[in-house]
């Protein structure tokens, strides 16, 4: 065994800062409890360690995992067209959503500032949150397989890095765990990682050679 090894995400050595950024995070209801506690941490992340303001976070959820990647898609589309036309708000209270059933979770969309750095990217990270909990069939193995390569997909198209925040558990125990839920207190958030990866991302994206 290493000494000092250090399991899971190792922090950049290189200061990230997220004020300029806008960052969507797209969550599921399923497993409802557990995603709540991964959201927070991807929002403490971003807010307390990154310096992103919390006006430019916007929170969207829908049904199951299986719907992350057409969210993610529908709500990167929308917000380009918005930004494209110069508007002060993301998404706006119209109904681009239509057919989406989408629902504020948070602070409401029409809040959110233009870009301070006036970008034409509406967005600049897109984080998907979820936990899928295998059952008795094989539908867990179906859906992992699905969204994993939809979400992947959602970020080679828009070119918008889209952070894979699905846990994808054996048993409950594994999630409540996995989000610093479990009662012995052994757990790690893996909320505070994806923040962190969505503003690192969001920075790289934005790189200029
Ligand atoms: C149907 C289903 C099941 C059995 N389990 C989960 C789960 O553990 N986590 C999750 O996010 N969603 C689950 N779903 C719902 C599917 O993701 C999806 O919402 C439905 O199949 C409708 O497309």
């Amino acid at each position: 065994m290493i000494d000092d090894f250090h399991k899971g995400l190792e922090p950049s050595t290189v200061s990230q800062d997220g004020s300029n950024l806008r960052i969507l995070i797209v969550h599921t209801r399923w497993n409802s409890a557990i995603v709540q506690g991964l959201v927070s941490g991807a929002k403490k992340a971003m807010i307390e360690q990154h310096n992103v303001k919390p006006e430019n976070i916007v929170i969207e959820s829908v049904p199951g995992a299986y719907e992350l990647p057409f969210a993610a898609k529908k709500l990167i589309e929308v917000s380009q067209i918005r930004a494209a036309e110069g508007a002060n708000d993301l998404m706006g209270n119209v109904n681009l959503l239509d057919g989406l059933n989408l629902s504020s979770s948070a602070a409401p969309a029409s809040t959110v500032s233009a870009n301070p750095a006036g970008s034409k990217q509406a967005f600049d990270a897109v984080i998907c949150i979820g936990v899928l909990i295998k059952g008795s069939t094989m539908h867990f193995e179906y859906i992992c397989e699905a969204v994993t390569q939809g979400i992947m997909r959602v970020g080679l198209d828009s070119g918008l890095p889209v952070i894979f925040g699905v846990l994808t558990c054996l048993n409950e125990e594994q999630a409540l765990s996995r989000a610093g839920m479990d009662k012995e207190g052994k757990g790690h958030n893996h909320g505070l990682d994806w923040g962190s990866g969505a503003v690192e991302m969001a920075l790289l994206k934005s790189r200029t050679l």
